[in-house]
């Protein structure tokens, strides 16, 4: 074999930056060295006027991923600080590089953050909005230290924040911008250009255009046309009226158009074009008044009606109950009741609501059910159908290898179900996992927990994201945590982790390694291996739902379907992967997992390193002798616990699977 070396330095490094990230981005090295293991290292300093007055950035500046150890070439650098010069020099890495003697060569680039200066843009106001223009103004500066040359406005649909903008220049401190879509929410962001270049950006301001009504109004320009007009046409709508009055016709009128208004709401609601027989959702959150969307939404329950019993547990914005609800007419049947706490602010209450306002929309067997919301009387309630086994992860956590798998894969039917359907009312979750599934006293599982877009301040799942929102980051698909790409492919990877808690009786996802361990791990290509017990074919189709191209991943029509062959055909659940011993599938089909080169490095990543003298005394000193042990011989050598049992167990089926697939292709192991 031929001697490896060094590779050469990366090129062309670029950099795109604002007031808040800075996106640094490189072309591979010319010379790779002869070898495919390469990984970058990002340095920074932060430099003085003179050259030499340089020194290390601090722990407080942030780099997504990570510095060093990069295996794509690219970092976004968070936290630093305005108007200063840092020298960043990235380094081309591989594991023969630290044996060179040669210094190592960099590539560097300097930056100066002038963008970060004040923003020299007072409050911006929207002066008037039609159905295709919204027209601002906004205060110049006191005392424009530099003339302003011009504004530059950027905007885009809130809905679809950040994936693309517009922007648009004006020279005095107002704009009409045009070519808007009607009812549909913008955020704005103005910046001003001087000699001395752009002031950063003024903060967000979201305003929306109007609905075809209210354009009419908003046109001034018309109105005294519309007054003139409306003068003459109430005269002769006197007139007609005292004609049809008098002629008997008016009831046909008045018949005719209650039935063309219907049919417009129908097929036109708070600005979303419905089609009959399609249901689609509305967010709550186009509605200028929340309180409209409720009432939209949900059933006003009389507070009477309600009968509250014991308190089972904690909601994000309060207590949980149980209890009943008698409405009149009907009978008494068992609720669970959402509380707000006394001493909420607006906003509280509001996103309170608007689980309610999301909820309602629903009705599907595999969704929970709303049945009514309290809000003219305190405390504000949400009252929904009682599920008496409460949410998923902690009931199969409690009744653990108690289920048959066709038990388990009915749950998982039934949740494939309830998200087909929300998929199909272009609703995306964003924060399905077995917490947030109820089950019933029949087991059937139902979806639960609307409305993460907010931040949720104490959700001890959630972390932040480069974008500064928090996200449960274990349940959530690569794309949805790097850019916020949420849609129905990001619920399909929340759905897979959900068939993994399933089929580990509500284990934790990742067990303990931390949420930037997770995000890493995932980037590498690990994926989470067979709970034990599980079926070949679930595990297969966990790996779907992670794949790392959102496109490739299932469909939920596809899974549901899927799932009931299963079910109608339960032989083919009987290959659990602990007993496989061919691997059927095209070598494509495997998932790429790190090749481990050896017990500790294996047991390192499965933090199970605390093991390592085990299998060493007992003789197992090879992958390919692990990749053979059963449960028993994992608890001969001196594995106690069983949660760490499993954890070992599950990774040797993926070990296994690798192996053999390694010998299939020719490889020695
Ligand atoms: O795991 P749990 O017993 O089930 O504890 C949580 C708690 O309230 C906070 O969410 C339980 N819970 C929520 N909604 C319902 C419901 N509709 N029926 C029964 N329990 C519920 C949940």
């Amino acid at each position: 074999m031929s001697c490896t070396r060094p590779p050469s330095p990366p090129r062309n490094v670029i950099f795109n930056i604002n007031e808040s990230s800075l996106f640094l981005e490189w072309s591979p090295p010319s010379d790779m060295g002869g070898r495919k293991d390469l990984t970058y290292n990002v340095m920074c300093k932060k430099c003085g006027a003179e050259p030499r007055d340089c020194e290390l950035c601090g722990e407080g500046m942030r780099f997504i991923p990570r510095h060093v150890g990069l295996t794509n070439s690219s970092v976004t650098v968070l936290d630093f600080v305005a108007h200063a010069n840092y020298t960043f020099e990235i380094e081309s890495l591989n594991a023969v590089s630290e044996f060179s003697s040669f210094p190592r060569p960099v590539t560097a680039i300097t930056i100066t953050t002038d963008q970060a200066g004040p923003s020299l843009i007072g409050m911006v106001r929207k002066d008037w909005a039609s159905q295709n223009s919204i027209a601002l103004s906004w205060q110049e500066h006191e005392q424009p230290s530099p003339a302003i040359l011009d504004y530059e406005i950027k905007y885009y649909e809130k809905e679809h924040e950040e994936l693309s903008y517009s922007s648009t220049r004006s020279k005095a401190a107002s704009v009409i911008i045009t070519g808007l879509k009607p009812t549909t929410k913008y955020v704005f962001h103005i910046r001003a250009r001087s000699a001395a270049g752009y002031s950063s950006y003024s903060p967000r301001y979201e305003y929306e255009t109007s609905d075809e009504t209210s354009d009419m109004a908003a046109d001034q320009g018309q109105v005294l046309v519309i007054a003139t007009a409306a003068v003459g046409g109430f005269a002769l709508l006197v007139i007609l009226t005292l004609f049809f009055l008098i002629t008997g016709r008016c009831q046909w009128y008045i018949k005719a158009k209650m039935k063309s208004e219907e049919k417009r709401r129908t097929h036109f609601q708070n600005g979303h074009i419905r089609f009959p027989g399609i249901k689609t959702y509305v967010d709550p959150d186009t509605y200028e008044d929340p309180t409209q969307a409720v009432h939209e939404f949900a059933k006003e329950i009389d507070p009477s009606t309600i009968r509250i019993e014991r308190v089972i547990g904690a909601g994000e914005f309060g207590e949980v109950c149980s209890g009943r609800l008698k409405s009149p007419g009907k009978r008494e049947i068992p609720v669970a009741i959402k509380t707000l706490k006394g001493g909420y602010v607006d906003r509280q209450r509001r996103d309170f609501l608007r689980e309610a306002s999301i909820m309602g929309q629903f009705d599907h067997p595999n969704i929970i059910r709303l049945e009514g919301v309290v809000t003219k009387s305190r405390p504000v309630m949400i009252v929904v159908e009682y599920m008496e086994n409460g949410s998923l992860d902690t009931f199969l956590r409690k009744h653990d290898g108690h289920f048959t798998v066709i038990q388990l894969v009915g749950m998982l039917r039934g949740i494939a179900s309830g998200m087909k359907y929300l998929s199909d009312m272009g609703y995306v979750h964003r924060d399905l996992a077995a917490r947030n599934i109820l089950v019933n006293s029949n087991l059937v599982c139902k979806v639960s927990d609307f409305g993460l877009s907010r931040v949720l301040e104490d959700d001890p799942e959630a972390a932040y994201t480069t974008s500064g929102g928090k996200i449960p980051i274990r349940w959530t698909a690569p794309e949805a945590i790097a850019y916020r790409k949420f849609s129905s492919a990001s619920d399909i990877w929340s759905y897979g982790i959900v068939m993994w808690e399933v089929m580990s009786y509500g284990e934790r996802p990742y067990w303990e390694m931390s949420n930037q361990d997770v995000i890493l791990s995932i980037e590498e290509g690990y994926r989470l291996p067979a709970p034990m017990g599980c079926p070949m074919t679930l595990h297969q189709l966990m790996l779907q739902c992670w794949q790392k191209e959102r496109s490739h991943r299932p469909t939920f029509t596809e899974l549901v379907s899927f799932l009931d062959k299963l079910i109608r055909n339960p032989s083919s659940l009987q290959t659990l992967v602990e007993d496989v011993q061919g691997f059927p599938e095209s070598p494509g089909d495997v998932p790429e997992y790190p090749l481990f080169i050896s017990i500790g490095d294996w047991l390192d990543s499965i933090k199970m390193s605390q093991y390592k003298n085990n299998f060493m005394a007992s003789g197992f000193t090879t992958l390919d002798c692990v990749s053979r042990m059963s449960i028993d011989d994992v608890r001969r050598i001196g594995v106690t616990l069983i949660g760490h049992q499993r954890r070992i167990v599950s990774s040797i089926q993926t070990l296994r699977l690798q192996m053999m697939h390694l010998q299939e292709n020719g490889f020695h192991v």
